[in-house]
């Protein structure tokens, strides 16, 4: 990237003043318009030390701030003592030089912060790979800007074949092929998660989806023991994780953890963690997390929306679920959420406050989308009752000379093996749903 990178993990904390554009007749404070943007960069160990906006609807294309406002941020820049400036957007090549030579210290914009947090984060092979192929690929385009600003200084503007003509080949083709060796060991990875989870039994799958900070490892951590890093920070995780969830009455769901949403996310990155959150578009039930007590939590609510869709996952069954109610001191602040999803159900995973509706809900749904049957298990399909027990809904059961009567629920996956491994059905009844749509 650029010539003096900011590097973060040296162990002090860099001060640094934040900057960002709002839309004309924003009443909002600086501070208030770059909380997020505070977030991530407390997240990167930067010590945010002032906020600055500029109200304009374009960013000015080769500065981004006009040239008055820049001044201005370099003057406040001198007088915090600053050692870095953090922009809310992401910023052409240029325009970070030309940010950079009027204010005199570093700059990182949006998008490099996020790339950092990411590979401060990442933990698995899979994740680390991604991580890199998003700088890299995040780095590609900026090549000949950097070389051709060389070439400038060195009075060789667009002389063709130049020094820097050539090292921007040698460059790029160091970059081409470390990007071709990572897509390959990423595609291997991938192929073998989908093997995974092809050989997953047929058990009903919950994925925990929602903006970065919601709570979603929490619930994780919650229901199973899976010990997930769950903290104050955002993108706390960045792996997929999955584990099995007993609910009351012994049935076992699986539940998946994944890597949170945000707005402006580099493209690059979200290309690369497709694959990751690529497992949730496997789930059979989508929990939509939302921090309920945050004040953009309806933009927060769109973002994830918008995210879903690009994954091609807007269509999978959902509950959305308004976390952190212990925060919320006026109930009548959720009204807007509600309004969005009138059957949102609010909880506060800390307290547990609401779970047991959450339970409910998650229950009543799989009552619609399965069937419910009255079984015959011969003896001699007895080994089938422990797989019943474990993944199906037991309604009643009991014992006759022919074997074991069960009223269970049931996705048609399971009901289908159950039925090749020896098991009778006796009387069917359609769920809720169905008939409905019968009629
Ligand atoms: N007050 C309160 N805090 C909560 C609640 N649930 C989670 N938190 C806190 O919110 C923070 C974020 O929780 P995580 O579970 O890491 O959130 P996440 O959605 O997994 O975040 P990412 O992995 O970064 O996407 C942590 O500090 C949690 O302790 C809640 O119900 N009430
Ligand atoms: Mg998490």
């Amino acid at each position: 990237m650029r010539t003096d990178p900011i590097d973060t993990r040296q162990g002090h904390a860099t001060e640094a003043i934040l900057f960002g554009l709002v839309p004309m007749g924003d009443p909002r404070t600086a501070a208030e318009a770059l909380h997020e943007l505070q977030l991530l960069a407390e997240t990167a160990d930067f010590v945010p030390a002032g906020c600055m906006v500029q109200h304009r609807r374009h960013a000015d294309p080769h500065s981004y701030f006009g040239s008055g406002k820049l001044e201005e941020l370099a003057e406040v820049v001198k007088l915090a003592h600053s050692s870095a400036i953090i922009c809310d957007d992401s910023l052409t090549p240029n325009q970070a030089k030309a940010i950079e030579a009027a204010v005199g210290v570093p700059c990182l914009d949006r998008s490099e912060l996020i790339l950092q947090i990411f590979a401060m984060h990442a933990r698995t092979p899979q994740a680390k790979l991604q991580v890199e192929l998003a700088a890299l690929q995040y780095e590609m385009p900026r090549l000949r800007r950097r070389w051709t600003h060389l070439e400038r200084q060195r009075g060789g503007i667009g002389v063709r074949g130049g020094a820097g003509e050539k090292q921007i080949d040698v460059d790029r083709n160091l970059l081409k092929t470390r990007i071709s060796t990572i897509n390959r060991d990423l595609e291997k990875i991938e192929e073998h998660k989908v093997r995974e989870v092809q050989a997953r039994p047929d058990l009903f799958t919950i994925a925990l989806v929602g903006y970065t900070n919601a709570g979603k490892s929490s619930l994780m951590n919650k229901l199973t023991d899976a010990g997930v890093l769950a903290e104050n920070r955002l993108f706390s995780t960045l792996d997929t994780r999955t584990r099995p969830w007993r609910l009351s009455g012994g049935r076992t769901v699986l539940l998946t953890d994944t890597v949170g949403f945000l707005r402006k996310l580099p493209h690059q990155l979200v290309a690369s963690f497709h694959a990751t959150l690529e497992e949730a578009l496997h789930a059979d039930l989508l929990l939509v997390l939302v921090d309920g007590s945050s004040a953009e939590a309806v933009e927060q609510m769109q973002t994830v929306d918008e995210v879903l869709e690009t994954l091609g996952s807007q269509n999978l069954p959902r509950i959305t679920v308004l976390n952190k109610l212990d925060l919320v001191t006026d109930r009548a602040n959720l009204t807007p959420l509600w309004q969005i999803d009138p059957r949102a159900v609010p909880v506060s995973v800390l307290t547990g406050d609401g779970l047991p509706d959450l339970f409910a809900a998650i229950q009543n749904h799989l009552a619609a989308v399965e069937q419910r049957v009255e079984l015959l298990l011969p003896h001699s399909a007895g080994a089938l009752h422990g797989e019943i027990r474990a993944k199906a809904t037991v309604l009643s059961e009991f014992y006759t000379e022919e074997g074991c009567l069960m009223t269970i629920q049931v996705s048609p996956a399971l009901l289908g093996r159950l039925m090749a491994g020896g098991a009778r059905v006796t009387e069917k009844n359609r769920p809720p749903s169905d008939s409905a749509a019968d009629s």
